[in-house]
């Protein structure tokens, strides 16, 4: 995707400077007049990048629904749906909206897109803002094959959600059902692999396309989106969890910290917070001293709805397309944002680059034009494995804020700083 990224900027660089200020450039082959714009850009990029950006957001409805019906009927079958289950996903939804709300706000400090004007391309048009209880009513579905057929995807989250519980509540027939869609999510999941293997062709064209219009300076804006993201995740990271821990369950954070070091290294090096569960697992039960009958709910659990490193890039990232493309965001538009991507966050499955896609739910669902994230695509692999990171830490803190709650919770193993290191 790198390479991808380098190659488009470039060629739509060199473009540029072939053809200044939107000009033309036609060579006479033999019979017929070939010109350089309608060949490259209007043609060959164009095509390339608009289908990658088709197929990305063609995921986002079947993905967020059948991940999320899956996510939500999990867990019918630890059957602790009701009081276990209900602080688990309050913490994880309260941290993800703590996560995004304070990556919006650093973000609109920094400006990291202020001055690129990029044109768009799309048809977003300032509109009149909704009020926050439009908002709210709008997030329930009069139609939900509507909702599904318009991409709304606030309502089909909530369609999701009610699905998934009456699932869970349907018995025999809900197992059925249930089953069926684990096995749909695994397609799901198998699209979502094929689509990051074309990325790199998809960023090249659209980049090139986007660099023949802005200078090379929007480099140095990209640059400030990346740092952005960095800080505002090893902030939660380092900040917000520890100080949620201690005022929650009065433990001495730097243990915790510590103990995630393993934990947070592998999360980091695949990128995925579902092949990180059994590390995770690991962590919580034989160094933290959560018991494996909370640790085995709370860390599934987490690795699907929790995202807060995922919210945090989905928050500047909308902040810095909405810059980028100067659209102003209205209060309400910045609400719908905290809302989509926390409750979208329930729907993320944690695989590697499947944040990005859900931005691009994010972004439509504020009218921003989604070829946006073809300027952050290129930087996201790290951001990803730097959010997985996060995503994983806020897993295990939950985990242990759940467990002291039920007095399922081994204080000693927590301040044991070889417990774990043991072999039993
Ligand atoms: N890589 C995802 C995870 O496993 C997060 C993301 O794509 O943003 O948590």
């Amino acid at each position: 995707i790198v390479i991808g990224m380098i190659a488009g900027i470039l060629l739509g660089s060199l473009l540029q400077w072939l053809m200044p200020n939107g000009s033309d450039k036609v060579f006479n082959l033999y019979f017929f007049d070939v010109s350089l714009r309608s060949l490259f850009v209007d043609g060959f990029l164009e095509v390339i990048g608009q289908i990658f950006m088709a197929s990305l957001r063609m995921l986002v409805v079947p993905l967020v629904f059948v991940s999320l019906v899956c996510g939500v009927c999990s867990l019918k079958d630890t059957s602790k749906l009701g009081r276990i289950g209900g602080k688990a996903i309050a913490l994880y939804l309260a941290t993800t909206a703590i996560a995004i709300s304070f990556a919006i706000f650093v973000a609109l400090i920094i400006s990291p897109g202020e001055g690129v004007n990029m044109p768009t391309s799309s048809s977003f048009t300032s509109r009149e803002a909704p009020s926050l209880a439009q908002v709210i009513i709008q997030m329930f579905p009069t139609n939900p094959f509507a909702s599904f057929a318009q991409g709304n995807m606030l309502q089909v989250i909530v369609f999701a959600l009610l699905f998934g519980i009456a699932i869970a509540l349907s018995g025999k027939a809900g197992e059925r059902i249930a089953s069926l869609f684990e096995d749909l999510n695994e397609v799901i999941m198998r699209l979502v692999a094929i689509l990051m293997n074309i990325a790199p062709y998809g960023v090249f064209a659209l980049l090139a396309t986007l660099f023949t219009t802005v200078s090379l300076e929007t480099f140095g804006n990209l640059i400030v989106y990346f740092l952005v993201v960095f800080f505002v995740l090893l902030l939660h990271a380092t900040v917000t969890y520890p100080v949620i821990l201690k005022l929650l369950t009065g433990l001495n954070p730097v243990i915790f910290i510590k103990k995630m070091r393993d934990a947070a290294i592998f999360a980091f090096s695949t990128a995925s917070s579902n092949a990180t569960i059994p590390v995770t697992l690991e962590t919580a039960t034989r160094k933290m001293g959560v018991k494996n009958s909370i640790a085995s709910f709370t860390v599934p659990l987490g690795a699907t709805i929790n995202m807060d490193g995922t919210a945090i890039m989905q928050g500047v990232a909308t902040v810095f397309i909405a810059q980028v493309f100067s659209q102003d965001l209205t209060l309400a538009d910045y609400i719908t944002v905290v809302l989509t991507a926390t409750l979208a966050s329930i729907g993320t499955a944690g695989v590697p680059g499947v944040g990005l896609i859900m931005l691009a739910m994010v972004l439509e669902q504020v009218g921003l034009p989604v070829e946006g994230i073809a300027l952050i695509i290129g930087v996201d692999r790290l951001l990803d494995m730097t959010r997985t990171a996060v995503n994983v830490t806020g897993d295990s803190m939950v985990s242990i804020i759940v467990a002291k709650s039920e007095e399922q919770f081994d204080e000693s193993m927590y301040l044991d700083s070889q417990a774990g290191h043991t072999i039993e």
